[in-house]
């Protein structure tokens, strides 16, 4: 039997949808059935292993899965040594340290001696010790955010992305500790040859679809004389193709990706510059 790679994602949670999303667009078939822990892809030889992303880290650095889609936040905070192979861009939050507004405690230094806490004790443990700050972590498994107005802490060090449940929970905000998002992650023993080879298949099917999610294709027609200034407007632009209007011999089509968003004030921008019929169209799928 040849040799398939083993993903393991989150089977349910804040990164189950996006990994499944970015699997599917990266054209790759499976069907998720309820209570299945291991399914294989129809069409390209991965094997999906859904688990809790507690487990993730664990799972990749013992081989148990060859790559795992997990977020920095727990790559961190394991410390395993695993291998980022590639950022995935989503499930965005910071780890960040608050106290109850109204506490006194405005600056990290203020937590000099106070109880902190977390679910992430050890990236909060390292932030501290860099800092020559003394705190006491106190480890707990989930609703830290309760735990200040409780008395069971001073302060806390949790997961934050919108900041919805530090407002909900009258918490103030005093650092980051540091910035997360999902990665995909291997073990830092070398994979066999075959399964190298699909991971590097697979890494360039995940870039094309970054890629193609952030880029845009830009068509337009504008005077030939302002080509260069209209370049310099728009954001990522690669080596546009200019073509002769026929019968304008002052005008030309510009077609063009760039590789950043175009807002509507760089539309508005070429515009001014003698651009028209701008048109900004999604890209399906990018390989170079
Ligand atoms: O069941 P399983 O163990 O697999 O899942 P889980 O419940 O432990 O994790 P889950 O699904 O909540 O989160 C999975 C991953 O999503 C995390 O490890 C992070 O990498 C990422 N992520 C992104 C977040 C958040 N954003 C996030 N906001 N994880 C948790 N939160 C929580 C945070 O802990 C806090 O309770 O959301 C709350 C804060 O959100 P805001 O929007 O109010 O600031
Ligand atoms: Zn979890």
């Amino acid at each position: 039997m040849s040799e398939r790679l083993a993903l393991a994602m989150q089977k349910s949670g804040r990164l189950s949808e996006s990994s499944q999303k970015l699997l599917l667009k990266a054209g790759i078939d499976f069907s998720l059935r309820s209570g299945a822990l291991r399914i294989k892809a129809a069409n390209f030889p991965l094997d999906l292993m859904l688990v809790r992303d507690d487990d993730i880290p664990d799972y990749v650095a013992r081989g148990v899965c060859d790559v795992g889609i997990v977020g920095k936040n727990l790559v961190l905070e394991r410390g395993l040594g695993l291998n980022t192979r590639l950022e995935l861009g989503f499930s965005r939050c910071r780890l960040a340290i608050a106290a109850l507004d109204g506490s006194g405690i405005k600056a990290v230094k203020d937590f000099a001696g106070k109880r902190i806490a977390t679910s992430y004790p050890e990236s909060t443990r390292i932030f501290f010790e860099n800092l020559g700050i003394q705190i006491d972590v106190v480890p707990i498994s989930g609703s830290v955010e309760i735990t200040p107005a409780l008395g069971i802490a001073d302060g806390i060090s949790d997961l934050v992305s919108t900041g919805a449940t530090l407002k909900a929970n009258n918490l103030l905000e005093i650092a980051t500790i540091y910035q997360s998002e999902a990665l995909l992650v291997s073990s830092e023993t070398s994979l066999s040859q075959t399964k190298q080879k699909i991971l590097d298949q697979l890494l360039v099917r995940f870039r094309g679809v970054l890629r193609a999610e952030q880029a845009k294709y830009i068509m337009m027609n504008a005077p030939s004389s302002q080509v260069e200034a209209i370049r310099s407007v728009i954001p990522g632009l690669e080596n546009p193709t200019i073509m002769p209007l026929s019968g304008r011999g002052d005008r030309v089509a510009l077609h063009a990706v760039a590789s950043e968003p175009i807002f509507w004030e760089t539309m508005e921008r070429i515009k001014a510059l003698g651009g028209s019929s701008i048109l900004v169209v999604p890209i399906e799928k990018i390989i170079d």
